[in-house]
């Protein structure tokens, strides 16, 4: 027995940059997706949708589209209320309607369902429905929503008010008001975060299978959280839940627009349970982009208690957000991290104090959408717009200004003004890291020479952390399911394994880097370890991935399950060894003997003796499972620089350069982890160059296809400059990890606005909504004024 220690980064452990593996299937078109799935006997469903954003529903004639045929089923709203299922609770305790029955309330309101042998006759049976609509007056915005004689878009709920969601408030209201009165300047802004869309590759799609006899209810689908779909499930259709199968394939990205439920989920297990048949529901792009979980639309506007050497006081802020016809997003009064009261996390500030309001419109419905966490995008984006606008007050520079205010690197753990608990970070030395790698002093003065001539070149800076890792299950749950996440891993006999967790990856790597934490963990080399997510059948109960949980949550779980097996191989190595367990060592990948370290046995060696040599008295196999329940968020930390020349003539903005140091803690898979970042800036760069969805006055959803709504390609997306020197492992999770999916769609925004702004800082202008378009700046530039 003569087994060395391994090289940790060639097995493939933590830090190493392993190729991905899934990226093998997916690159040779082999991947398995929803719409892959082909079971015997499948029928096509397809979508009826409504073309107005508001009218009352005063007949449907499905008579046409029953008389097609191939046409099998016809689904109404009238028929879903037969079986309580014409309405589905939201994540915030609202309620949606699956198909219209009283009112359509958004324009792609889905309103009847026809599932036929193919899509086509579905699809055209769809155009046979008639239905007969009594318009009403839309609302496209919160202020038209909020005015007095204002239709009421939720009429079908009892007690509802007007348009109001709810009025929400928290922090310290008499504090920040001293603060307000004790400052030498106080800068306002005011700005509105536009809706935007995910718009994952693959829409959303499910294909249910009801089989009569077994009484087995399986459902292929598209979603990001298949346990908590099992539970919802279980609990609506009212089927007993070891009857029910969730299986999510393959995902061709979700970036949170696969959390929610959608109606066609609903109706196609409906349809199958009635058809005792398999029912297969894909969505197109358009049905993708009008109706399902969309981002943002948030208007906010706040003010910054200052004293003249720079120190920032107290912050106000109040948020009027427009939530659509259905309130589906996380609210704070029902999870804790939502709407603003994240931000101003990364400075010390002795008050704040939000206000919310939350509106009903005539759109679709929000989700926890778009590498958002609850909202925590506009939180930061509002931050540093504020940030920066607030040092230009001042007349101190905005890097100096962010230095000055960050929380010190001695001051961890930090309550935030809005009482959450920071855990660790360094923020001042990312920032100098930034700051020379875009080389500060030189561009300052490479803008003035600029400015002499004319030319208009800006530096924009954007500093921020944000809270990933929901939950810990004492102040996070999701319709009462406690938050905490779980892995499983089962060491066969040669010393393979197969790992399974309850998060589910979209795109991001979760079979190659949980690989790597088990080789970290155990030695054992992560091409031995199979990893399997998404299957309610095989995989440990757990709450999926969004709000970039996984490494936090799930990841965590992966160490600790590793941890289990490794204190059950320690006894089968002493028995190997024939020594106590007391002398035994670990190194990794092998158990030595401590007074004779050449003896040893490796994890393998122990692996084949639990099922051919363990001591008596031992439970036979090496298998466990870990629950982790973490005692807080992760808080990385990131800051992202942008350098741009705009064009006075034409209000085109290029992008010269951009810098990003992010430090997530430890990278598991320091490769993946740029492709995070990659990734994030390039959403975050389309949201501020060219991405929204608006409504025209009629509440016609303009952004319904490629040509209205933009994704940037490899033509317009800038180079990035990305920078990893900066580590600060998370103190409470088992490896050090924090989150980092989402950090860079989040924080990266604001710095491209604030790069504009800073070139445009002679025309006195403040604020130019996103998406900052070459015709808003140009207005800007000519008319010198602010531009939403
Ligand atoms: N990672 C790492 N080291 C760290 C942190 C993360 O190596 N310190 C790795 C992880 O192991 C994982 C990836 O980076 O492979 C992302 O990890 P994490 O930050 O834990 O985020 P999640 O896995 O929970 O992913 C969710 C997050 C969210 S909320 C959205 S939205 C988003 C995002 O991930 N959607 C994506 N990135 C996406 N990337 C792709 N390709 N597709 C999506 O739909
Ligand atoms: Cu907010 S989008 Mo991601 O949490 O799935």
């Amino acid at each position: 027995m003569t087994t060395q220690a391994l090289d940790e980064i060639k097995i493939g452990g933590l830090g190493s940059s392993r190729k991905r593996v899934e990226d093998d299937r997916f690159i040779r078109g082999k991947g398995n997706y929803t719409d892959d799935v082909v079971l015997p006997g499948m029928l096509h469903m397809e979508i009826l949708r409504s073309p107005l954003p508001h009218a009352r529903i005063k007949s449907i004639d499905t008579s046409k589209a029953w008389a097609v045929p191939g046409v099998h089923l016809v689904l109404t709203g009238e028929m879903m209320a037969t079986r309580n299922l014409a309405w589905m609770p939201t994540l915030s305790y609202d309620t949606q309607a699956v198909l219209a029955t009283d009112k359509v309330r958004f324009q792609g309101q889905e309103v009847a369902c026809v599932i036929a042998d193919d899509p086509y006759i579905a699809k055209d049976a769809c155009e046979l429905i008639e239905v007969d609509y009594e318009a009403l007056p839309p609302i496209v915005n919160p202020w038209q929503g909020l005015e007095p004689d204002a239709p009421v878009i939720r009429d079908d709920k009892v007690g509802q008010d007007g348009n109001v969601i709810y009025n929400w408030e928290v922090g310290d209201k008499a504090g920040t008001d001293r603060a307000f009165e004790q400052a030498d300047l106080v800068s306002k802004l005011e700005l509105h975060y536009p809706r935007s869309h995910p718009s994952p590759i693959e829409c959303c799609g499910s294909v249910a299978d009801f089989n009569r006899a077994t009484q087995k209810l399986t459902v292929y689908m598209t979603t990001q959280a298949p346990h908590i779909i099992r539970a919802a499930v279980a609990m609506v259709a009212e089927l007993p839940e070891q009857m029910i199968r969730i299986i999510s394939p393959d995902i061709g990205g979700g970036f949170g627009n696969k959390v929610p439920v959608y109606p066609g989920y609903v109706c196609s297990i409906l349809a199958s349970i009635l058809l005792e048949r398999p029912v297969k529901w894909i969505e197109d792009k358009t049905g993708n982009l009008i109706s399902t979980g969309f981002a943002r639309d948030i208007y906010l506007k706040g003010e910054m208690a200052l004293r003249k050497d720079g120190k920032i006081l107290g912050v106000r802020m109040h948020t009027d957000a427009d939530h659509g016809a259905f309130f589906s997003d996380a609210q704070p009064s029902k999870f804790k991290i939502g709407l603003m009261h994240s931000a101003f996390a990364a400075y010390d500030i002795p008050a704040a104090h939000l206000t919310a309001r939350g509106v009903y419109t005539n759109k679709a419905p929000g989700g926890v959408a778009y590498r958002c966490s609850f909202r925590v995008t506009e939180a930061m984006f509002f931050q540093e717009r504020m940030v920066q606008a607030a040092a230009a007050d001042l007349g101190i520079d905005q890097a100096e200004f962010r230095r000055m205010n960050f929380v010190r690197d001695d001051d961890f753990p930090h309550r935030t003004p809005f009482g959450f608990l920071t855990d660790s970070g360094q923020y001042a030395k990312c920032l100098d890291v930034g700051l020379k790698a875009i080389d500060y002093e030189n561009f300052r003065k490479e803008q003035a020479e600029a400015r002499k001539q004319g030319r208009l070149l800006g530096l924009g800076i954007s500093t921020m952390t944000e809270p990933l890792g929901a939950g810990n299950s004492r102040e996070y749950d999701i319709l009462g399911i406690k938050m905490f996440d779980s892995a499983e891993l089962k060491i066969h006999m040669t010393g393979k394994a197969i790992l399974r967790t309850g998060a589910k990856s979209q795109g991001q790597g979760h079979e190659t880097t949980w690989a790597q934490i088990v080789a970290h963990e155990l030695g054992i080399p992560a091409d031995d370890i199979t990893v399997e997510e998404g299957d309610t059948d095989t995989a440990p109960f757990g709450m999926g991935t969004y709000a970039s949980r996984s490494t936090p949550v799930a990841g965590a779980a992966v160490a600790m399950v590793s941890r289990k097996i490794r204190a059950k191989a320690r006894k089968l190595a002493a028995h190997l060894l024939e020594v106590s367990e007391e002398d035994v060592e670990w190194e990794l990948g092998r158990f030595y003997v401590r007074s004779a370290p050449q003896r040893g046995v490796s994890i393998q060696e122990c692996a084949m003796a639990a099922y051919s040599n363990m001591p008596d008295g031992m439970e036979p196999g090496l298998e466990n499972t870990a629950y982790y329940d973490p005692p807080n968020l992760t808080w990385p930390f990131a800051v992202y620089i942008v350098t741009v020349e705009v064009d006075r003539e034409t209000g085109v903005w290029d992008v010269l350069r951009m810098v990003a140091v992010d430090d997530c803690g430890v990278r598991i898979n320091p490769m993946i982890v740029e492709g995070q970042i990659m990734g994030g800036l390039t959403e975050a760069y389309a949201m501020a160059s060219m991405q929204f969805i608006t409504f025209d006055a009629d509440g016609n959803c303009v952004g319904s296809n490629y040509m209205d709504y933009l994704l940037p390609s490899a033509w317009e997306t800038p180079g990035y400059e990305l920078h990893s020197e900066v580590v600060t492992p998370c103190p409470h999770h088992p490896i050090g990890a924090k989150g980092i999916g989402e950090c860079a769609a989040v924080g990266g925004p604001a710095a491209f606005v604030n790069a504009v702004m800073d070139a445009l800082e002679e025309t006195g202008v403040r604020n130019i909504d996103m998406p900052v378009l070459p015709d808003r700046v140009w207005e800007a530039i000519t008319y010198r004024r602010d531009v939403s």
